[in-house]
């Protein structure tokens, strides 16, 4: 299904008055609204103040801020802030959840409590404690806090485990890691598990690096951008100024997603005011619409019609890369009948694709978590990283892939060594740092967490940061598993679902920090692109808060722990401190040594290409075979079937965020952009609807592997056949953790589920 845009409009049987009118542009006025409400509220001042201070921000991975300036990017630019930026500090400058909340709520009334209701509570103020057996938390001092965690560390090493979400900054996520790792636990769960993990995978297995190789500065001299699986326009709208800039200097934007979003379609930036107020500049100049975890194939026949048509680059192939012979052979004995039937898209749709690729003189590939959250997502990756390198598309400015990441600070963790795939060179110069191995025992990711713990297996789990309840697949499950651990203590800046339904066999601890802008000493963070941002210290809102920095949390954990052996932990108090020990360990990191005297903000080193020489033991690129998938949904009867009277059909699910929320944390209640009007909602095609004898705004029941959501209101909307939409975290209760073998990511895309529902009367035409 292809789409040439804007020309995807709404059908003609969407009658005015039947749906509530969705807007015809992403952006546009709901934003210049957004920052006038927000700076007249009574917090305006602050937030002024806030985006103002020499921090990044502290929403998504794009990055902006710091020492340029709250509104600079990396290359100086100004008008760089977005309002999810501002949503994630509004947020933040909450008051303090009030004295009696935690006293008088007993842990069934806040097991009530919405995803919103929970943040909306306020800011985490004091340390609190939940007993064995008792009904509340209760407010403790942090020497019982330290006395309780330090107890808790004290297990074997193998059953001490860690969960992160990249909000925290590089030098707590060092000191995260190399307190576990000195502890000899590998067991550093990430939420990048759940996330990026096949981008990291496959682009290392390609490349021999992980991570984006393309710089804000390449990615401007680019003339096609081809942007799979993202909604930037909602995740990381500051890349919605880099691609109107592209069309503006006539580049192309190829985009392939089951979902026309309409942001892709057409985009109205403040940063670009007047074609904002003229409905918005036009973003795709190509609309692809595959089935939902069809990419591979996709990216399959797009390779074979550049075979096909010549345009294969087989001398930049044979000097830069190996392994492309069994590809090429793949590609002719792959029929087109294959492709196309698996992905849905037709041979003319790929051809005319892959001409406009062939034509671009350099061409990003980006993607996010369409292209991850799949059980192949790490061959979805390679095919991608696959048809950049047939297309000469690699190792020179203008072109490149780039994985879109998703947590400001996620790509920084796994530079610090928060993952279970510690690379060799940095584990032998740990293993320098600390005088001895570490342990070879492989650790658990995200997933592994949970099986482990359901296994009981798992003693005690420190989460810096994040919702890990809430996040995972099968929330049952997750529950459960959680509740056989011995200890679990949250640090987190705000009350989330998973503090009152993520508990402890024995105590849980939720343990209130700084957030980024508050710390009250200097911190790093890295970008998607690879650039090191230095955040200055700050002051938190809080009067009489008894908060503690993430850095100090973990360093005074492990000097009570540890003492001097083999480092002096106590030293570690200071970030300066810890940044040395950055500068000497991780790759690429040599700047951060020095970067208090020289507040020099860089590139992490060996990241972006602008030759085709990669970190692989030949310098060359390895090309792999990407098999085509496999894809088939069960029938109704897997799920029971149907019952007399009802329609229905099976479907493949994507869950998915909406334009007011961040991961677990819902900023607002429905999602205008899409027609979604509350969460609890499905966007669904309108021929499924007629195939299925159900209609538009009825109320159905939607039936997955793990549970089912009853009641659930039918919207239709700009999504292929065969696939449907619903909004996480909700929907997690419903779905079976079916997970990507090679990092063990979750297919959150691609969710087998019988939608059903009483027999509408249809009339058709
Ligand atoms: N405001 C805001 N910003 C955020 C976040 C947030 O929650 N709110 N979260 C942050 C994080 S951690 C992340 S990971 C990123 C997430 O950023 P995104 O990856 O953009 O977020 P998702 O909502 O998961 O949407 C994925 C997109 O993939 C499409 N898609 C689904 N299945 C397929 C498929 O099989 N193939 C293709 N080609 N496309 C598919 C969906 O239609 C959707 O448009 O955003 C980061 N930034
Ligand atoms: N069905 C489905 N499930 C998914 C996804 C999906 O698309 N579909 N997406 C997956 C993805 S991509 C991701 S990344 C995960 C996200 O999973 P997580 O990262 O685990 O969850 P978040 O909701 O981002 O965590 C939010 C909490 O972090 C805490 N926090 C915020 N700032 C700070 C800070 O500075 N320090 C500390 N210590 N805590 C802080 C706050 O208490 C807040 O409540 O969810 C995954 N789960
Ligand atoms: S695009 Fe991302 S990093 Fe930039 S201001 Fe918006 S949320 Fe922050
Ligand atoms: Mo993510």
């Amino acid at each position: 299904m292809e789409a040439e845009a804007p020309a995807a409009g709404r059908p003609a049987d969407d009658a005015p008055g039947q749906d509530p009118a969705t807007p015809d542009q992403g952006g546009g006025w709901p934003l210049v609204e957004g920052w006038a409400r927000a700076t007249l509220s009574p917090s305006g001042p602050k937030l002024w103040q806030t985006l103002n201070h020499r921090s990044a921000c502290l929403s998504c991975a794009w990055g902006t801020g710091g020492q340029h300036g709250g509104f600079r990017d990396e290359l100086g630019e100004p008008l760089q802030r977005c309002l999810k930026s501002v949503e994630a500090i509004m947020a933040e400058l909450q008051p303090a959840v009030s004295e009696g909340v935690f006293g008088t709520r007993s842990l069934t009334e806040l097991q009530q409590l919405s995803s919103m209701e929970a943040d909306r509570l306020g800011r985490l103020s004091h340390p609190l404690l939940l007993r064995e057996g008792r009904s509340h938390y209760e407010r403790i001092g942090w020497d019982d806090v330290f006395a309780i965690a330090e107890a808790a560390f004290r297990v074997p090493p193998e059953r001490l485990a860690s969960y992160s979400s990249g909000r925290s900054s590089n030098e707590a996520a060092y000191l995260l890691q190399l307190l576990l790792r000195a502890m000899g636990s590998n067991n550093l769960a990430d939420c990048s598990d759940l996330c990026h993990a096949p981008s990291t995978v496959g682009l290392k297995a390609v490349f021999g690096s992980g991570t984006s190789m393309v710089s804000l500065e390449s990615l401007q001299q680019a003339d096609g951008v081809v942007l799979v699986g993202s909604n930037a326009p909602a995740n990381h709208p500051r890349l919605m100024n880099e691609l109107i800039k592209l069309r503006r200097r006539g580049g192309t934007v190829i985009v392939i997603n089951p979902v026309i979003e309409v942001g892709l379609l057409k985009f109205g930036s403040p940063a670009f005011p007047v074609s904002s107020l003229q409905g918005g500049a036009e973003i795709a100049s190509l609309f692809l619409q595959p089935i939902p975890g069809s990419d591979t194939a996709v990216f399959l026949g797009l390779q074979k019609a550049l075979l096909e048509a010549g345009a294969v680059q087989r001398d930049f192939l044979a000097a830069h890369a190996e392994g492309w012979e069994p590809l090429l052979e793949q590609l002719q004995t792959t029929s087109w009948e294959a492709i196309t039937t698996t992905c849905g898209l037709s041979r003319q749709e790929l051809e005319h694709a892959a001409a406009v690729i062939a034509r671009c003189r350099g061409v990003v590939f980006a993607w996010a978590m369409g292209i991850t959250h799949h059980a192949n997502g790490t061959d979805n990756v390679q095919a991608i990283a696959n048809t950049a390198l047939l297309s000469g598309n690699v190792g020179r400015p203008g072109a490149g892939t780039m994985p879109i990441r998703g947590h400001s600070n996620v790509q920084g963790f796994g530079s610090m060594g928060v993952t279970v795939k510690l690379r060799r060179e940095m584990q032998e110069a740990l293993e320098q740092l600390l005088g001895r191995p570490l342990s070879r025992v492989p650790g658990y990711d995200t997933r592994a967490l949970i099986t482990a713990a359901d296994a009981g297996r798992v003693d005690s789990l420190l989460c810096l940061g994040g919702n890990l309840w809430g996040a995972n697949p099968d929330a049952t499950e997750a529950k459960r598993a959680l509740g056989r651990i011995d200890t679990i203590l949250y640090l987190a800046t705000k009350p989330n679902q998973g503090h009152f339904h993520g508990l402890a066999a024995r105590q849980t601890l939720v343990l209130p920090v700084f957030n980024r802008f508050e710390t009250p000493h200097r911190t790093t963070t890295e970008s998607g692109n690879n650039y090191v941002r230095l955040n200055e210290p700050g002051t938190t809102h809080l009067r009489g808060a008894d908060l503690i920095s993430e850095v100090g949390f973990l360093a005074e954990l492990a000097r009570r722990l540890m003492g001097r052996d083999p480092i002096d932990w106590g030293r570690l108090q200071d970030p300066s401190y810890v940044r040395e020990l950055i500068g000497r360990t991780v790759p690429g990191y040599g700047p951060i040594a020095t970067i208090d005297a020289t507040r020099q903000e860089f590139s992490v080193e060996g990241r972006l290409f602008d030759t085709p020489q990669f970190p692989t033991p030949t310098g060359k690129a390895r090309v792999a075979v990407t098999p085509l998938p496999e894809l088939s949904l069960p029938a109704p009867e897997h799920f029971g079937g149907l019952g007399p009277g009802e329609g229905g059909l099976v479907l493949a699910l994507i869950t998915a965020r909406s334009y007011g929320q961040h991961n677990t944390v819902v900023y607002k209640a429905g999602d205008s952009y899409r027609g979604m009007p509350h969460r609890h909602t499905i966007l669904m095609n309108r021929a499924d609807l007629r195939r299925a004898g159900l209609k538009a705004h009825q109320r159905v029941t939607v039936q997955g592997e793990a549970g089912a959501l009853e009641q659930v209101e039918i919207i239709p909307g700009e999504i292929r056949e065969g696939a449907a939409l619903m909004f996480y975290p909700e929907v997690n209760v419903i779905m079976k953790a079916v997970i990507d073998p090679r990092c063990g990511t979750p297919a959150f895309k691609r969710v087998p589920v019988l939608v059903r529902g009483p027999l509408a009367v249809v009339h058709d035409g």
